[in-house]
């Protein structure tokens, strides 16, 4: 009887059996699942992001709903969607004023702090703490921004984060504690640490099936936007064939030098040999990514044995993700903005004592991260956020009753380096939706017997499922309380078919 009471206990929540965890996020600037061996990458080992997958719960069908880094950051931080939190695009200041879950951690008696990317122009609000670089930031020798002022740090960009927030880890406290550590790598245009500028040397990655895809079944721009991998990465500032990052100088270039002057040979080498500028030019892209992901895999797990050291491991919410996937050569591209599987699928893993280790399906969002981390703190969640704490889905990660939907919505309109079209859409347990309001195009997949996204259903003319579809779209966008003339425009779309 009385076991019985306790496991019933231990299943009712975190928040009754654990009293003001610490918190770790952890959030990677575009890290596709696909560069994550937990989620079965055949490209990258990542054993420490691995061993939270493990003892974790690892989320299979996470999403972004605007896949664009500052933007997802935004939905992160409020757990809103852009057209509550205000931040549509990278131009935008973020709105520092507004509710957001470190505010809430902080007034609940949380030490909390931000180190690494940013993003979001504005100062951090809501953080005892921060230590952030400007915009993108620099992979080397990286300009911060504290309360203090701008200082610049030698070195590598990621190896620094992790020192800060080791160091940061490392003072003396009497409160609970939140950090979220935001990692620059592994963005474009993903330069390596010289710990892992040889490595990887003798690795030929697969390619995936898509690769020289003819774009007949995608939308009417998707063969046009700037974002081939043979067409439009840059020799030298994305490739690094021949090229030096700018802030190395004497022995430090000579060094870089050295290192690559062979490298360059062998993609010389391997292009003269194949005549084939996109197999030359992912192998050199993956290389270079993977060798920064490495890197961010390595500085977890610092994070995780200095956890494990002080004991906190025993005490501490453990999360990583990232603001939102990437193109690892899927349709011939790399980065990201679409709402296609490795652009708006997101890595997500959480970690905590107690926790029953799982790999949920059900459909979740980056604004359920704030109620969630609220959740586990034990700190009421505002009723205007929009996102829904996870922690039910770690008890149930293959129930979809109330998780058989996620919404996106991307909203650059005149980027004239990606020229990605705006759209919104939804994607279920078996399809997904995606309404191009400017092209006035839809696409309708399968995802689970068309996992690469290729065959368009929509154009194969009204049925059930797409009746289904669209009225789950518009009922969505009620719900989310999006702009009523976009959702005129959408139903107007619909009823011609
Ligand atoms: C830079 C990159 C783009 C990237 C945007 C936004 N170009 O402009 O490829 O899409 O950032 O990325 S680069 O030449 O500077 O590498 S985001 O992740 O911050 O949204
Ligand atoms: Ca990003």
């Amino acid at each position: 009887m009385l076991k019985g009471v306790l496991v019933g206990l231990a299943v009712l929540g975190f928040a009754s059996s654990h009293a003001a965890p610490n918190i770790l996020l952890i959030v990677s600037d575009d890290h596709a699942r696909a560069a994550i061996s937990a989620y079965g990458s055949p490209h990258i080992q990542t054993p420490h992001i691995d061993q939270l997958a493990r003892e974790g719960v690892r989320f299979d069908r996470h999403y972004t709903p605007n896949p664009l880094c500052a933007p997802s950051r935004a939905a992160i931080l409020t757990g809103k969607h852009a057209h509550i939190n205000g931040h549509r695009d990278n131009t935008t200041t973020f709105d520092g004023d507004q509710p957001t879950f470190p505010k809430a951690l902080q007034a609940a008696g949380y030490e909390t702090a931000v180190i690494g990317k940013w993003h979001l122009q504005s100062d951090p609000t809501g953080f005892d703490d921060f230590d952030v670089l400007p915009g993108q930031g620099a992979y080397y020798d990286p300009v911060f921004i504290t309360r203090e002022g701008r200082t610049t740090t030698p070195g590598y960009v990621t190896e620094i984060i992790t020192e800060k927030s080791l160091a940061w880890l490392r003072q003396p406290r009497s409160k609970p504690f939140f950090l979220m550590v935001g990692h620059k790598a592994p963005h474009r245009n993903f330069i390596p640490s010289p710990s892992t500028w040889s490595l990887f040397l003798d690795k030929t990655y697969a390619e995936p099936p898509t690769l020289r895809t003819d774009y007949a079944g995608l939308n009417s721009m998707a063969p046009q936007v700037s974002m081939r991998i043979d067409r439009h990465m840059r020799l030298q500032e994305d490739l690094m064939v021949q090229y030096a990052p700018p802030a190395l100088e004497g022995d430090r270039l000579a060094q870089w030098q050295a290192a690559w002057a062979t490298q360059d040979q062998a993609y010389a080498a391997q292009l003269e040999a194949s005549n084939d500028l996109l197999a030359t030019n992912y192998q050199r892209y993956l290389r270079n990514y993977m060798r920064c992901v490495k890197s961010v895999d390595d500085g977890v797990g610092a994070l995780l044995d200095e956890l494990r050291r002080t004991g906190q491991d025993k005490n501490t919410v453990v999360i990583y993700t990232s603001d939102q996937g990437f193109f690892l050569g899927e349709n011939g591209w790399y980065d990201k903005r679409w709402f296609y599987e490795p652009s708006a699928g997101t890595p997500l893993i959480m970690r905590r004592p107690g926790l029953r280790p799982a790999v949920a399906t059900a459909l979740t969002s980056n604004v359920d991260l704030a109620p969630t981390i609220l959740e586990a703190a034990g700190v009421a969640v505002p009723a205007d956020m929009q996102g829904r704490s996870l922690w039910p889905v770690t008890q149930r990660p293959t129930d979809l009753t109330n998780r058989n939907l996620t919404y996106g919505h991307f909203y650059e309109s005149d980027d004239p380096d990606h020229r990605v079209p705006r759209w919104v859409g939804i994607a279920t347990q078996r399809n997904k939706l995606i309404y191009y309001y400017d092209l006035k195009e839809w696409e309708l997949f399968d995802v689970v017997a068309d996992p690469y996204e290729q065959k368009n259903l929509w154009s194969l003319g009204p049925n059930a499922t797409r009746a289904e579809l669209t009225r789950k779209l518009v009922a969505e966008m009620r719900r989310l309380k999006e702009d009523p003339d976009l959702i005129f425009q959408v139903n107007l779309a619909i009823s011609r078919g």
